[in-house]
């Protein structure tokens, strides 16, 4: 594990959030020791109101590659905070300080990219996690900024229920597509951490783990090439109904084996571990409200310890 794992129990309450969730943070290359950063108390519980139901209607444009034709619907996900039915270790993270600090200890804003596909893109009546995490961000109080040259769900909708919208997730695209606009929206988003969620349409196209290797490497050097000290957090897909993103699994955790490095950190973010696409998706893809803010809860516990500096304690 690295850098993630040595929380400081603050008063802002990733720890319950992480508690629900049920995740297990998988830093890879890990080089520091430490306590397992698996709360246990409740579950996330976003203030702002949630969106209902989709708006059925569209046909989503840009299905991704392989995903079964809709199915589920994702109103009425709406259940307040329950437990998502994580299976938490019970293991309160030490209290030691956190490896990384993207703010630098310097006090300055910290610029966080969530970057992917239609899973971080989000749609109208189904936000994606970045709904949840902005307001859990906004609601703690941290100093940060999403960034990102889109602000809208698909297709173009606006989400004001979203404090702040900035993102980088595009519909449909494969990570090799993702890496071709990348350039251009890290020289203008100069992020110093990023939630990276890729391969999914990569691996309904059947790449194999090497050639995702290569581009999810690529997408870590081109942030890299704008950011040197970036965060990135790499994310173990969730699965979907068409596959269980073995192959993606594999591909992240061989990319932060290597370009991990001191000041530079590249840590793997266990999305995947029970995260099930029949109950948690509406497509067997695209995550449902409650899925959505499972996996917001999943960020936020990878977040927490990296942006002590940022979040306010009491
Ligand atoms: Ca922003």
């Amino acid at each position: 594990m690295g850098g993630v794992e040595g929380s400081t129990r603050s008063g802002w309450s990733w720890s319950r959030v992480a508690a629900a969730t049920g995740m297990a943070l998988l830093a890879a290359a890990c080089s520091d020791p430490g306590g397992d950063a698996v709360g246990e108390e409740s579950a996330p519980e976003p203030t702002a109101d949630e969106a209902a139901g989709p708006e059925s209607g569209g046909d989503p444009a840009g299905e991704q590659a392989a995903g079964p034709e809709s199915g589920g619907d994702p109103a009425g996900e709406q259940a307040a905070s329950e437990d998502p039915g994580g299976d938490p270790a019970g293991e309160q993270a030490a209290s030691e300080d956190p490896g990384g600090d993207p703010t630098g200890g310097n006090g300055a804003t910290v610029r966080i990219m969530p970057l992917g596909d239609s899973i971080t893109h989000g749609r109208a009546g189904a936000p994606s996690y970045r709904r949840f995490l902005s307001l859990l961000l906004t609601e703690t109080g941290c100093d940060v900024d999403l960034v990102g040259s889109l602000d809208t769900v698909h297709p173009g909708v606006a989400d004001p229920a979203t404090p702040d919208p900035d993102h980088e997730g595009h519909w449909a695209l494969t990570t090799d597509q993702v890496n071709t606009g990348l350039d251009a929206w890290a020289e203008a988003a100069r992020p110093d951490l990023a939630l990276v969620h890729l391969g999914t349409n990569d691996v309904g196209a059947g790449d194999g783990v090497d050639m995702l290797v290569e581009e999810l490497s690529q997408t870590v050097a081109i942030l890299r090439s704008h950011s040197p000290e970036i965060t990135v957090l790499l994310a173990r897909a969730i699965p979907a109904a068409f596959d269980p993103m073995t192959v993606q699994h594999l591909a992240v955790a061989m990319v932060a084996m290597v370009l991990d490095r001191p000041g530079a950190r590249v840590l793997v973010v266990d999305q995947a571990s029970g995260f099930d696409p029949v109950e948690h998706t509406y497509d067997g893809l695209h995550p449902t409200v409650e899925g959505s803010r499972r996996m917001a809860g999943v960020w936020w516990q990878a977040l927490a310890p990296l942006l002590a500096g940022a979040c306010p304690t009491d």
